[in-house]
């Protein structure tokens, strides 16, 4: 007998493009994934990735079904099926003992950010036991933007109108790989006669779609940014009555820029100083976007750059304006996941808060009046290391690769190795879950429900759980109460931040008065509500002023630069002698279609179509360094004594002296115990020491030095 296939409108929340999607069901299996046309926010958009990658996932032979308990030395790969009373028994009793021995602080957690549940239920768990110290991605990923965007007023991530702009600005963004929303966004504006300007040291995708492409050298667009508003501001071209009425300090501001004509910035960046004004007369014939990417986040000097461009997008009147920037909307009543963390009745006592590991030194970051309430995570790593600022004895970590994904993968795995417990929650094998005491089965997103506040779109979305979990796969939240429960037997909670019975009942919660309803949600995967736009009268921007700060009083208050600046790139102001050593400037992070991050790479489509990690270089470079295409080569950076290999991929896409390379790489079929992680990934050769963004922590994920050897064939 034919079984009918039953087709529910859903959510692909895989990143946080968060496209809509129509999902088959077949003999309660996933028979196939669509993208759905009618979502508001990815009108149809697709990847790869939603429609085979996570399918894919959720049924390969690869995946974790069973809670599993290590039976040789750490990163033998050695494992025994357990059950999951046992699991948690075991993981309860020995962060009971640390929390007994060392105290709450000594117990942290690591999750991938706070953009989806399980970032929320990390911090509510972990500060349950009385620990305020949770790792996030984000000083490597968008916390840049975003602290910037609060320090700012600006709010406008995710809210890029770019269907009703005339001119849309990409810095550091690669769409046509990261967000196949913007990518066809893009298109359509070309088609019907739009600008596109690209800020970008490597020729890429949206590059040769470009109208005007300016190519600074890594690390120096915030010299761009404050010359384009010089010129917007010489030539009057900016929004006055905008300016007058909603931005505060002005003329400082201007000022500022006053610093940066077209000459110098064409002296700090490499770009010529005609192109500058060029790209100042394109972006001022608005209405104009500003389309930022990773490129320009997570390097050392991040925030202050993105104020530079935050700046512009305010004083040119694209500010919530239509064809502009956004500014995220909410239905009132509606609570987020950030919204959560800083509740002031799941939040620990400001004295404990006050100890989060990097509190001290990046408090717009991390501690009582953080904007993430996170640690800082290089600093984690060196507690866990030394002791210092105290002892870091246990982790549990869930939805982050950190062996693979944070910059020193030999450090951060001694680190593992050096713990009394760790516990990892996965869906596959990785080599962060290598190195764990256990490892505990975590349901796909096909087999939870999630629901998501759109702010940029505006809507609020809903990943459906259309299929039962695989063997014994848990969600992270029913992780965490199962896991409350017991430690709560043992006496080793000191809060209960965990008041949900299930995952309903917590996005109930999250949907609160708002009067969306899962109901509702489920018959079409998302709902939109009523909002305004350019009413700035309602929104007081989230600053001490009620303005757009280009004169921040919280910067002001830290004793950091107030006025958005431009700080040389690590790469120029590294010790004469080094520079010699490490003759190059190294790019990573360039995404491919085929992964994401470190996942996928168990499956042999994405492999075929992505065997290798690749180094783009010029031929020029090359040939100096005596390298031909194909060639395996090693990188290193003056931060590490360690060494990672990947493939020369000669090219004049990439700039004379510049190389440049993606991120993530492993191999799960690698014999070695860390799977490869500190073999072929970028990360194996990068320091996470520092220097740091002064408000972020975040390293430099670009812009700084880095040498190339050639390797022996067979290498
Ligand atoms: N397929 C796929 N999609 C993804 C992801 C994935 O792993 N795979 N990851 C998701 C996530 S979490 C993220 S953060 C995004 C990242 O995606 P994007 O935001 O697009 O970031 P990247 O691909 O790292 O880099 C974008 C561009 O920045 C340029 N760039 C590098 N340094 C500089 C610089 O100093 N200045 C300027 N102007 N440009 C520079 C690079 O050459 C590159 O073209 O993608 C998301 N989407
Ligand atoms: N050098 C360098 N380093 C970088 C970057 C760079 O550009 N250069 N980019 C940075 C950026 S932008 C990012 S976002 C990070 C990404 O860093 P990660 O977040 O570590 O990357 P992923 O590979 O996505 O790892 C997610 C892991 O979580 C698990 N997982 C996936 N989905 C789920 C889920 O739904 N729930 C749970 N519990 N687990 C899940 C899987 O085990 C997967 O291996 O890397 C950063 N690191
Ligand atoms: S871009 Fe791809 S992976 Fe990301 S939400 Fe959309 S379909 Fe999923
Ligand atoms: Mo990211």
């Amino acid at each position: 007998m034919q079984s009918t296939e039953t087709v529910h409108p859903s959510q692909c929340w895989e990143c946080n493009t968060y496209c809509g999607s129509l999902v088959s069901v077949q003999d309660g299996q996933v028979a196939r994934i669509a993208p759905n046309p009618e979502h508001p926010g990815s009108k149809g958009a697709f990847c790869v990735k939603g429609i085979r990658a996570v399918r894919e996932w959720t049924y390969n032979e690869s995946r974790l079904q069973y809670p599993m308990r290590r039976v040789g030395p750490r990163g033998s790969g050695e494992w025994m099926r357990i059950s999951w009373d046992e699991a948690l028994d075991e993981m309860a009793d020995r962060l009971a003992e640390v929390r007994a021995e060392y105290g709450p602080l000594a117990i942290a957690g690591a999750v991938s950010g706070a953009a989806f549940s399980r970032g929320a239920v990390m911090a509510l768990l972990l500060r349950s036991i009385g620990s305020p110290n949770w790792m996030i991605n984000q000083d490597l990923c968008g916390g840049c933007q975003a602290l910037s965007e609060k320090i700012t007023g600006t709010l406008i991530k995710n809210g890029e109108d770019i269907d009703n702009a005339r001119c849309a600005m990409l810095v550091g963004r690669n769409p046509q790989a990261a967000d196949p929303v913007q990518w066809m966004a893009l298109k359509a504006l070309k088609k019907r006669g739009g600008k596109i300007i690209v800020l970008d040291p490597i020729q890429g995708p949206a590059s040769d779609i470009a109208d005007i492409w300016l190519r600074p050298r890594p690390g120096t667009d915030a010299a761009l940014a404050l010359s384009i508003a010089h010129v917007l501001i010489k030539e009057g071209k900016y929004d006055r009555a905008f300016v007058d009425s909603w931005c505060h300090g002005f003329d400082r501001y201007k000022e500022r820029v006053e610093q940066y004509p077209p000459d110098t910035a064409a002296r700090l960046t490499g770009v010529a100083a005609d192109d500058i004004v060029a790209a100042a007369h394109c972006y001022a014939d608005g209405p104009s976007v500003f389309v930022p990417g990773h490129g320009i986040d997570a390097f050392s000097a991040g925030v202050q750059t993105f104020r530079a461009f935050n700046c512009l997008v305010a004083i040119s009147g694209n500010l919530d304006r239509p064809g502009g920037n956004k500014i995220g909307k909410r239905p009132k009543g509606f609570r987020a996941y950030m919204d959560l963390l800083h509740d002031p009745q799941f939040r620990l006592s400001r004295d404990v808060e006050l100890q989060t590991i990097g509190a001290q030194q990046f408090p717009l970051w991390a501690g009582p009046e953080g904007w993430q309430t996170a640690c800082h995570n290089p600093s984690v790593i060196n507690a866990i290391l030394t002791n210092k600022p105290y002892p870091v004895r246990a982790l549990y970590i869930s939805g982050v690769n950190i062996a693979v994904t944070y910059p020193d993968a030999v450090r951060t795995i001694k680190a593992l190795k050096s713990l009394d417990f760790v516990a990892v929650a996965t869906q596959t094998m990785t080599p962060t879950a290598a190195f764990a005491d256990i490892v505990l089965p975590k349901t796909t997103t096909l087999e939870e429900e999630e629901v998501q506040l759109q702010a940029g779109v505006p809507c609020v979305s809903f990943t459906r759980a259309v299929v039962e979990p695989r063997g014994e796969a848990l969600s992270d939240l029913d992780i965490a109460l199962a896991f409350r429960d017991k430690m709560a037997a043992r006496d080793a909670l000191s809060h209960d931040f965990l008041p949900w019975k299930n995952q309903r009942a917590f996005n109930e919660y999250l949907l609160g008065d708002s009067g969306i309803t899962i109901d509702a949600l489920q018959k079409t995967g998302y709902a939109s509500f009523p909002h305004s736009r350019g009413v700035f009268e309602d929104i007081n921007f989230g600053t001490e002023t009620g303005k757009v700060e280009l004169f921040s009083e919280r910067l002001d208050k830290q004793d950091l630069d107030p006025l958005p600046n431009y700080t040389p790139p690590t790469a120029d102001h590294t010790d004469e002698a080094v520079q010699a050593d490490y003759p190059l400037v190294l790019l990573t992070g360039i995404r491919e279609k085929t992964y994401h991050h470190s996942r996928f790479r168990d499956q042999s489509w994405a492999r075929k179509v992505s065997p290798d990690p690749l180094l783009q270089i010029h031929p020029e470079t090359a040939a100096a360094h005596g390298i031909s295409d194909k060639q395996w080569v090693s990188v290193g950076t003056p931060g590490t004594e360690t060494r990672c290999r990947v493939r020369a991929q000669v090219t004049e896409r990439a700039p004379v002296g510049v190389v440049a390379t993606g991120m993530g790489w492993w191999e799960p079929q690698s014999e070695s115990p860390d799977l490869g992680a500190c073999d072929i990934n970028i990360n194996g050769a990068m320091s996470y020491d520092g220097p740091w963004d002064p408000i972020t922590g975040s390293p430099d994920s670009r812009g700084q030095r880095c040498r190339i050897t050639p390797l022996a064939a067979d290498a």
